[in-house]
């Protein structure tokens, strides 16, 4: 019998590459190192070969990508002294905070849209003792007051716009090139604040001047923001990055912000991006676009994957499946790539656009044998 050391968490991981004093107490709840999963059913179904995967980030410690930036703010602002944290959000955010503040034992704020983030995501805020401040507003208004009450008060902004949040995001990308031993061709993911899509050009960056030991380089991308300021050059390859925002919140499509963002991905209702030049510079400089997907679309690629691949994840995760299969049947994504599509949150976030979009055959019958029985006859495939 052969035993590995117990996962600790991606900063005691990746902690050569990443901003961490020595003597900082960690807040980990063991994020990161989420499965990378090659999907059997889809590619088939479009009649395409390509070799896709999806990096089921719903697999996190609060079921989204976000605790993997959190690990990092939290201890941080821990190590910084800070008594309190706070965020404004559109579920995901306020979750993970929520957490890592009660981890860490300090207060929690969040601001949400009252009404319009899913269920899973208030609950658990709720849940891990956070003050939760439900605005009338939408997330940008949110991001607004955060930005203006935590230069008055003493509270540490655990945002994205918080450097050390993409810095633990970034560790997203080293997970995906460690796996399969080179940079995927493409990498599709859904882009709300933007965060996201520029801490993974960070991280394949990074990988791609550093190598896979880490050592000290620098990339061209940051500017001096990463741990590896020196003037290194790129030496390995780095996908092409596809960005896709809902129709009616898609400001990188329109080209400017936008003020009334709708769409029933609740999680990337934003019309105003915090990283929006850095959200450009990673399209342009990775050769990648962004494109939009309607509410229909996000909703089938939700269903497809829990249908197909049995793998559930929220509304604006499913996105960047809905992007990368019309990128795929049209041809803009050759056949013969290697993608990787991140699938930023779980499905059982939000149950309620999950039951309501479900067409599963529910049979309601007496608790009686040959009920039971003919059920199963009548649904034998
Ligand atoms: C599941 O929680 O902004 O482009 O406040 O929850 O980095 O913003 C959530 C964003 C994608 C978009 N998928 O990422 C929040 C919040 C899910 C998300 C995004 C979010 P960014």
């Amino acid at each position: 019998m052969s035993f590995r050391p117990r996962y600790t968490g991606l900063i005691e991981r990746y902690r050569d590459r990443l901003p961490v004093p020595d003597d900082a107490r960690i807040i980990s709840l063991g994020e990161g190192d989420t499965p990378l999963i090659q999907l059997h059913n889809i590619p088939g179904l479009m009649g395409k070969e390509v070799e896709l995967y999806v990096k089921y980030e719903g697999l996190n410690p609060t079921g989204s990508f976000k605790d993997r930036g959190m690990t990092m703010a939290v201890t941080k602002a821990v190590a910084d002294g800070a008594r309190a944290i706070i965020c404004a959000s559109t579920g995901n955010t306020s979750a993970s905070a929520a957490a890592y503040a009660a981890r860490a034992g300090i207060r929690a704020f969040v601001i949400i849209p009252d009404g319009k983030i899913a269920q899973g995501k208030l609950a658990q805020a709720m849940m891990e003792g956070a003050v939760v401040i439900q605005i009338r507003g939408n997330f940008d208004d949110g991001m607004r007051l955060v930005k203006q009450v935590a230069a008055e008060s003493p509270v540490t902004i655990v945002n994205s716009i918080n450097p050390y949040r993409l810095q633990g995001q970034k560790t997203v990308a080293f997970e995906i090139m460690d796996e399969l031993g080179r940079a995927p061709d493409y990498h599709c993911l859904p882009v709300g604040n933007a965060g996201n899509i520029t801490a993974h050009w960070i991280g394949y960056s990074e990988y791609a001047c550093t190598g896979s030991k880490g050592v000290t380089g620098a990339c061209t991308f940051c500017d001096g923001q990463c741990p590896f300021v020196g003037g290194g050059a790129v030496v390995g390859t780095r996908p092409k990055l596809a960005g896709y925002q809902a129709s009616g919140a898609a400001p990188f499509l329109r080209g400017h912000m936008i003020d009334n963002p709708e769409t029933v991905a609740t999680a990337i209702r934003i019309g105003h991006p915090q990283s929006w030049d850095f959200a450009w510079k990673a399209k342009e400089e990775s050769g990648g676009w962004f494109d939009e997907c309607s509410d229909a679309e996000i909703l089938a690629a939700q269903k497809l994957l829990a249908e197909k691949e049995g793998i559930f994840c929220e509304p604006a995760s499913a996105i960047s499946v809905a992007g990368a299969m019309r990128d795929i049947r049209s041809g803009r994504i050759p056949e013969d790539s290697c993608v990787v599509c991140t699938l930023t949150g779980h499905g059982l976030k939000d149950p309620d656009t999950a039951i309501a979009q479900s067409t599963a055959p529910v049979v309601k019958i007496e608790a009686e044998l040959g009920q039971v029985k003919r059920a199963i006859h009548d649904h034998l495939v």
